[in-house]
């Protein structure tokens, strides 16, 4: 009885890869990126047409996180790095404007430098303003935080104040929390190992059925 068999086999491999095909697409936020050195997870966004600061901040809030706020090289490079292609990016005059980062200047703060501080708190502890930053320009409305580029200075990752109300086309969020919701430290591999097991299981009975 060749045929049954072959059926409960065709049966046991196609549901296993269906499970395998699904297991692979499962998480929900796959553009979020873990960083060991924090244990915290961050995504850049980009945004057509643009965003302004107090836009970026309420959405990555609505992400489940907040603008990233930067306290080491490590993790001003890790953040940079989400948004190093040019797509995050916007030419103004010789500049080239990257994501809003989650520091801002408050009301009535000493200029160009006084006051900055993180949308959640934290310390003002780690900067990496850019030559001639924070400088306040433009009539004293540069009051938020972003990456910035200028010609003749290869170095893209180092920070400018911006009028938070003109915008730029990115954003870079962070999360304290696993986006997917898997408790901290967890994956998916169990849950689809189960999935698996559960499948074969049920073909192994299909095919002793046929078999008696
Ligand atoms: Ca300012
Ligand atoms: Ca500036």
């Amino acid at each position: 009885m060749i045929w049954p068999h072959t059926r409960g086999m065709t049966f046991a491999i196609g549901l296993t890869l269906i499970l395998l095909i699904a297991g692979s697409t499962m998480p929900v936020s796959a553009e979020w990126q873990y960083l060991d050195f924090t244990g915290h997870w961050y995504d850049a966004v980009y945004v057509e047409g643009g965003i302004t600061w107090s836009e970026a901040k309420a959405a990555a809030e609505a992400a489940g996180g907040y603008l990233a706020t930067i306290h080491s090289d490590e993790e001003n490079l890790f953040a940079y790095d989400l948004a190093s292609d040019s797509t995050y990016w916007e030419r103004w005059l010789n500049n080239e404007l990257g994501p809003f980062l989650g520091g801002y200047q408050p009301e009535g703060a000493a200029e160009p430098d006084g006051g900055w501080a993180w949308v959640t708190g934290e310390a003002w502890s780690y900067e990496a303003w850019a030559p001639m930053e924070p400088d306040d320009s433009e009539g004293g409305e540069q009051n938020s935080l972003h990456y910035l580029g200028r010609d003749g200075y290869s170095i893209r990752y180092q920070w400018n104040d911006w009028n938070g109300d003109t915008g730029v086309v990115s954003y870079i969020m962070e999360r304290n929390t696993d986006p997917s919701g898997a408790p901290a430290g967890g994956d998916d591999s169990p849950e689809l190992a189960t999935w698996v097991l559960i499948a074969c299981t049920v073909a192994v009975g299909a095919l002793r059925r046929r078999r008696g």
